[in-house]
């Protein structure tokens, strides 16, 4: 296959990418570096010093032999992602280019307003330039399970079969996601059904719940090649948090009463649910929908599993109750269906506690990069705010100079 991956330098995409290129694919990288920018505004970075887009690349090449193309553009732009599609001539699109944090979108308008045009201008702009240039390509986009919300009946994949006054129709299942992040998720699924049933394009909507994991196969072949772990209050999602915080010696922040349930998989489970999408392409004028996840866990669930595992090494983990800061339900009914992905032969890697110890051994390796002062939620999803130490050009001025310390070329581009 031919596959660009879009947002080719993030936590996902970056992995993807060498996933591919190690199968013996040939993998582009299309990217903009405004994740790069989004966290230096905001004074975070990932736990383990991350090289240059064009290190990473050169490391790849260095390493496994394999060329990754790599080009620089924002999905946005007309101009960069025609110019990127006549050039590379892709076969397969893996579409991870979009700001991934809910509460990055929470913090005020302009950054509700940011996420949202990034996130659904940028679809936009790819649909139309895959009708005009690569109309028989496949476009894997990833979505969310949270454009779903926790709804009082069990969620199913992408549809639902009604039957009203007597008549029976499939329609898209109903969403009603909490933040203008997951939002953004579900005006891109209805920009790309629409878009689909216009021109016939090929469409997989990754409808993926929380993704937690420090590793892949080829991130562990050489430092440069690691992935961007976040553990902020901004960009972690909340297993790489807790593990995180229980390497630091710092509290498990439990949002309310953990009641919460969210869908979640391991990092390699997203590689081998993308590949399975990659191999099994959708039929022309199809928009296939995948709830791509293994597990459900509650918060508090989750919060017992990273005790029980440090524990067992002997770590000392307590526990807070953050008061919630998120507007959701703390106690709720939770059942949405997977099977598509199982069928089409995803063995799931869960959440044991063997893999929840090889996370803790690797973020203790990267313990004194933690910063606790990024730990704590700053946005509230009623009042907003939360723009944290990142506005203070001393805080990023201290972080390059550890970056540097660390033999990382690139980070003066931060
Ligand atoms: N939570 C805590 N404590 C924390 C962090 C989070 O209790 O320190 C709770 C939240 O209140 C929420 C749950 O954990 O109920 C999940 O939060 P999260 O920040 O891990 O995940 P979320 O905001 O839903 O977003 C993440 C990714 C996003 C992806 C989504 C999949 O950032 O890109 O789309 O997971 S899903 O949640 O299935 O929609």
């Amino acid at each position: 296959m031919r596959i660009l991956v879009i947002g080719g330098d993030g936590y996902l995409g970056w992995p993807t990418a060498m996933h591919f290129s190690a199968r013996g694919h040939d993998v582009a990288v299309f990217d903009s570096g405004v994740k790069r920018r989004w966290e230096a505004q905001l004074g975070v970075r990932p736990l383990a010093p991350i090289a240059s887009l064009h290190e990473r690349v050169a490391t790849w090449k260095a390493v496994s032999g394999k060329a990754i193309q790599s080009y620089s553009g924002d999905v946005g732009d007309a101009r960069d992602i025609r110019a990127t599609l006549r050039d590379f001539r892709p076969d397969t699109l893996i579409h991870y280019g979009e700001q991934p944090s809910a509460p990055f979108s929470m913090i005020d308008a302009a950054h509700a307003i940011e996420t949202q045009a990034n996130n659904v201008l940028g679809t936009l702009q790819l649909a139309f330039a895959m009708r005009d240039l690569t109309p028989d390509a496949h476009l894997i986009k990833l979505g969310t399970m949270g454009e779903y919300g926790t709804p009082n009946i069990d969620i199913e994949e992408g549809y639902l079969e009604i039957e009203h006054n007597g008549r029976r129709d499939r329609v898209a299942f109903p969403k009603n996601p909490g933040s203008f992040y997951h939002l953004s998720k579900v005006h891109d699924s209805n920009n790309l059904i629409l878009a689909t049933r216009l021109w016939g394009l090929r469409v997989t909507d990754l409808n993926q719940g929380v993704v937690y994991g420090t590793d892949t196969d080829e991130t562990g072949l050489a430092p440069e090649l690691a992935t961007s772990f976040h553990y902020d209050g901004w960009f972690g999602t909340v297993i790489n948090r807790f593990v995180a915080q229980a390497v630091a010696g710092q509290p498990l922040t439990v949002y309310g009463e953990g009641g919460q349930k969210r869908a979640f998989l391991n990092i390699r489970d997203t590689l081998q649910c993308v590949e399975i999408a990659a191999r099994n392409p959708a039929a022309p004028g199809e928009v296939r929908v995948f709830n791509q996840f293994t597990e459900c866990f509650s918060v508090a669930d989750i919060a017992d599993r990273v005790t029980a595992a440090g524990s067992a090494l002997g770590m000392a983990i307590s526990r807070q109750t953050v008061p919630n800061p998120r507007v959701e339900s703390a106690q709720h009914y939770y059942n949405p269906k997977n099977s598509a992905l199982l069928a089409l032969g995803l063995a799931p890697r869960l959440l044991t506690e063997d893999v929840l110890q090889g996370m803790l051994a690797w973020a203790a390796r990267y313990a004194k990069r933690i910063d606790p002062r990024v730990i704590q939620p700053t946005v509230d999803w009623r009042r907003g705010g939360g723009r944290s130490r990142g506005d203070r050009a001393e805080n990023r001025a201290e972080d390059r100079a550890e970056d540097r310390a660390a033999g990382l070329a690139s980070a003066g581009a931060r």
